[in-house]
């Protein structure tokens, strides 16, 4: 009798999910040394050492879409890399990660800094499953999926050229809440000084953050964050992650280019059109296809993730991991032992134990 393909093989990414989580939990780990000592590259160095060392040993076939190095002009893992063994037969994967998003708040012990990756399975034959955004920075608004409910309910939807007024209206409107009661949340920067006056003069509350785009974009999708919005203008590439986070809570997010200055204008122009550069894209526009999963590690705290807990000889990581396909989202806690926990480093001969 011919047996049936194995769940595993008919859809890798139940199993694989998890070593995605080793990858960020061993980041998250391995960078935790750099927390608040002033050098974000070499924390950066050190959770992308822990995550190019757990592929190695792992079988898939994975490529980097959506890296970081360029933006930050850091050490990083690029566009373009293989994750993976690559042995024959290996699922294919595209990936987008960030060892560390928030390698300023890492540098300077502050909050919000975690480690992300993104995946989404390639069938043969499927072109990329993440789309490349090329300008450096994007305009965004998140929402959760009390909201995306009210719009398939009816409510008039809004564009991103829409008042703030407009837009925290119909927010509230979906969440039965009044504006006043609204929480949004958006980096401090200058570039924001418009947006941050006009939510205070609609008279929402306004939590601004230094950095870590992720996790704000996310927490209005999580039921307890006591986040509503997130608004503002922030990495390209971090909101391809977002998008893959969203496809598996049911959020959405709009995302449109935001070029620095006309010089980058142009060059978008010249790389992708006009049309493209005016196009407010949602999250199936940028991770299509069924296949998404997304998982995070807390290095420090943030509302989505607690940071890592070091307790004597133990460490406890908190990560989550979700799938599009299932919309299963886990959180899973973990409790290392540093005398017997080891981490495979691709730079080093033998493995790091961490509590040596
Ligand atoms: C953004 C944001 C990231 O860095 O890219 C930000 O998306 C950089 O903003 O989450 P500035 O250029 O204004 O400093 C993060 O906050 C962290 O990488």
């Amino acid at each position: 009798m011919e047996r049936s393909p194995s769940l595993s093989q008919a859809d890798p990414e139940r199993t694989i999910e998890f070593e995605f989580v080793r990858a960020t939990e061993n980041a998250a780990l391995n960078s935790l040394h750099w927390l608040g000592r002033g050098e974000k590259e070499l924390a950066d160095a050190a959770a992308c050492d822990a995550i190019y060392g757990v592929f190695d040993l792992v079988d898939i076939a994975g490529e980097v879409v959506i890296g970081e190095g360029i933006k930050d002009n850091a050490p990083g893992i690029f566009l373009g890399e293989q994750l993976g063994t690559w042995r024959p037969g290996s699922p294919r994967f595209d990936i987008a990660l960030d060892p560390i998003d928030g390698t300023s708040n890492i540098a300077n012990g502050m909050p919000n800094s975690i480690s992300v990756m993104a995946a989404s399975e390639r069938k043969s034959g499927d072109s990329h499953a993440m789309r490349n955004i090329p300008s450096f920075y994007s305009t965004k608004l998140a929402y959760g999926p009390d909201v995306v409910r009210a719009f398939t309910q009816g409510m008039p939807p809004f564009t991103l050229d829409d008042p703030l007024e407009v837009i925290l209206g119909r927010i509230a409107e979906a969440l039965g809440k009044r504006i006043t009661e609204l929480v949004v949340v958006t980096m401090n920067r200058p570039r924001h000084a418009e947006i941050i006056a006009e939510i205070r003069k609609v008279g929402a509350a306004l939590r601004l953050i230094t950095d870590g785009d992720i996790t704000a974009a996310v927490s209005p999708s999580l039921h307890d964050s006591g986040v509503d919005l997130y608004y503002g203008i922030g990495g390209s590439p971090e909101g391809i992650l977002t998008a893959a986070a969203m496809k598996a809570l049911g959020g959405e997010m709009l995302l449109r280019m935001w070029p620095r200055d006309e010089a980058e204008r142009k060059s978008v122009v010249d790389e992708v059109g006009e049309e493209e550069l005016s196009r407010t894209f949602t999250c199936a526009d940028l991770v299509s296809g069924d296949s998404a999963l997304f998982c995070a590690t807390g290095i420090s705290d943030s509302p989505l993730l607690p940071g890592v807990r070091l307790t004597g000889k133990k460490a406890i990581t908190h990560s989550i991991l979700m799938r599009a396909r299932s919309r299963t989202v886990r959180y899973i806690r973990a409790v290392h032992d540093l005398e017997t926990k080891t981490i495979h480093l691709r730079s080093a001969r033998s493995d790091r134990r961490l509590g040596a």
